[in-house]
Order: C-alpha cells, then sequence, then structure tokens
C-alpha cells in the first residue's frame, strides 16, 4: 500500500494572486483568506493555530503573545520588504523563522517615491481637485505655482536600497543635487554610484528642497520628523514619506502644513493605516496615496512569488531565500 504523505498546513492571511495560491498548493494544504477579510489578533491566532506556516503580509502582527498560541509555527513569509509587524526576537526566541521580498520592489517603490515628490512639488493633486470642482475659470500668472526638482537639493533619509534607487534617479535623470543621512555612512563606489553627499541629520533638514523618508520603522524611527525636525526645514521645502506611518508625527506635520512652515508634503503611509490623521484631509497641501508604493501588477506578484518560494524552499530544501533571523 502507499503511503500516503501529508502535506504541511500553512495559513494565507490576506488575499492573494490565484496563481500563487495554484502554487503553493502543489507543496501545502491552505486554509487561505481570499474574501480578503479583515481579521482581529485574536482570529488570526486561532486561524494560525496548528499551521506549520504563514504567508503574512504588513497588516499581520506576529508576536510573542500570539506565537505562544501556534507552538507548531515554523515560518512566516512576508510579502513586504519591512517587517514592523514581525517581532523578530520573540519569533528568533520561539525558533520561528522570518522572511522578507527584499529587491523585487526597489525600482517600482523608488518610481513611486519619485512621482510622489514630484506631484507634490508641482502640487498635481491639489491642482486637479480645483479642476474637477469647476473652480478654473481663468489663466493666471502664479496658479498653483510650484517648485522644481530639476537643479534641486534631494535630501534622503534612510539610504537603503530604495532610497539609492531615488538618489540615482534624481542625480542622473534631473540634476539634483543629493544629499543623504543614513545610520551608516555608504560605501565610496555606492555614494558614487547616486553622486549623494553623506550629512548630518541637521544638514539634511536644513539644506533639502525635497525630503524623501525612506528609512525603516523602529522604536528609534518612531516620529523621527517630529514638530521639531519640521521648524529645521526650509518654508519652501517638500516632505515624501514612502516607508511606514509613525516615523512621521502626522499632527505635527498637519500643522506645519497648515500654517505653512513647510511648503507641502506627499504621505502613501500614516500612523495608525488605514486610518488617516483627520488633521491631514483638512489641509490641501498634502497628496495622500493608501500605501500603494510597491504597487505594479509585476512587482507585487513578484513579492508574492518571493514569499511563497521562501515557504516552499523551507520546507523542500529545509532553507528560505531572504530569512531575516536564520
Ligand atoms: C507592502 C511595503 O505593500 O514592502 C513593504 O515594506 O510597505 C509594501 O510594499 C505592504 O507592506 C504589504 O505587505
Amino acid at each position: 500500500m502507499k503511503d500516503i504523505v501529508m502535506k504541511p498546513s500553512i495559513l494565507v492571511a490576506r488575499a492573494v494572486f490565484p496563481e500563487v495560491l495554484t502554487k503553493l498548493a502543489q507543496h501545502f494544504e491552505i486554509e487561505s483568506n481570499q474574501a480578503d477579510e479583515t481579521w482581529s489578533k485574536a482570529q488570526l491566532t486561532e486561524k494560525l493555530h496548528g499551521k506549520v506556516g504563514a504567508f503574512t503580509t504588513g497588516t499581520d502582527r506576529i508576536d510573542a503573545e500570539v506565537l505562544a498560541a501556534c507552538p507548531q509555527l515554523k515560518i512566516c513569509a512576508n510579502m513586504a520588504v519591512g517587517y514592523n509587524n514581525f517581532d523578530i526576537a520573540a519569533m528568533t526566541a520561539a525558533g520561528v523563522l522570518a522572511t522578507n521580498t527584499p529587491d523585487v520592489l526597489t525600482e517600482t517603490t523608488a518610481d513611486f517615491g519619485f512621482a510622489l515628490m514630484m506631484a507634490t512639488a508641482r502640487r498635481m493633486t491639489e491642482s486637479e481637485h480645483y479642476l474637477r470642482a469647476g473652480k478654473w475659470t481663468k489663466w493666471s500668472y502664479d496658479m498653483f505655482a510650484g517648485s522644481d526638482i530639476h537643479g534641486a537639493t534631494l535630501g534622503i533619509l534612510g539610504m537603503g536600497r530604495i532610497g539609492q534607487g531615488i538618489a540615482k534617479r534624481g542625480a542622473h535623470g534631473f540634476g539634483m543635487n543629493v544629499i543623504y543621512h543614513n545610520r551608516s555612512r555608504l560605501d565610496a563606489t555606492s555614494e558614487a554610484a547616486c553622486k549623494a553627499r553623506y550629512v548630518s541629520k541637521e544638514e539634511l533638514l536644513k539644506t533639502a528642497d525635497h525630503l524623501v523618508l525612506v528609512l525603516p520603522y523602529s522604536a528609534a524611527s518612531h516620529h523621527a520628523i517630529g514638530a521639531a525636525e519640521l521648524a529645521q526645514m526650509k518654508p519652501t521645502a517638500t516632505l515624501v514619506n514612502i516607508a511606514r506611518g509613525g516615523i512621521v508625527d502626522d499632527a505635527a506635520l498637519a500643522a506645519a502644513l497648515r500654517d505653512k512652515r513647510i511648503a507641502a508634503a506627499g504621505l502613501d503611509v500614516f500612523e495608525g493605516e488605514p486610518a488617516v490623521h483627520p488633521d491631514l484631509l483638512t489641509v490641501p497641501n498634502v497628496v495622500l496615496t493608501p500605501h500603494i508604493a510597491s504597487s505594479s501588477v509585476p512587482t507585487r506578484l513578484a513579492m508574492a512569488n518571493l514569499a511563497a518560494d521562501n515557504l516552499i524552499a523551507f520546507f523542500t530544501q529545509g532553507k528560505a531565500l531572504t530569512p531575516l533571523n536564520a
């Protein structure tokens, strides 16, 4: 008689491309969430119970409490490069591998960061709302006059892969003067490739015409841009956040925008998203997008495939492709 080999049981916590589910189904018994229901922590914990693996996204929090209730769990594969939804220390202590999806989203996310910076500086959504509201009745010399991108000083806070992608676009495509601040300085070859100059955070804030945030979220970067930092920026400067909500103090930013202490902001991420600080919704000089920087079809598919391949490689070869705590 043939042995029946049980496939490992995994949870796919959010809706995902059907072809990725089909691929996973060749290797695993799957409980999925194609209805994309929003689960509470208790529901996520209940669904995870008895599973050996999980396909997660940035909205699924895996912490000590969840881990304690799911002792069978061996791996959580995040479909995101950021992993602040994971308590890595707790996962390591519980012997649970964490993986993320680096590299595959770098260029798409850098494209979006650049686009958001341009939309912010050139007041694209503000002027579109004006047009849609039927307020455009005549040309005027200063109508929605914004600031230039070409030749301006691009400041980048957090110079990882995505930060470097934005720097290259600015330096090589738009003749921008690029400055950056990061926990550690890049090597000379990487700096030369981005034509970027390392400066202190203070100089970055004071000098940048357009400041783009691309740093990971942690306790150390919580409210890295608050009232004090905004006060150091030029009144003509713009601020773009494609990193994580919580890096910017949204209430302080809304006040700075309202009082024109900086010219404008572009935000793809928010503290407590999908809720958005109500004050941000009342100021006109901010471009708001719903956390879509990595969202091109090919890139989201590549991210989903990499997360799936991490699960498959771990269970078939004993080694994930992009581990965080191996
Ligand atoms: C994801 C992101 O869309 O990769 C990241 O870190 O922020 C986005 O690309 C989001 O986290 C969903 O998992």
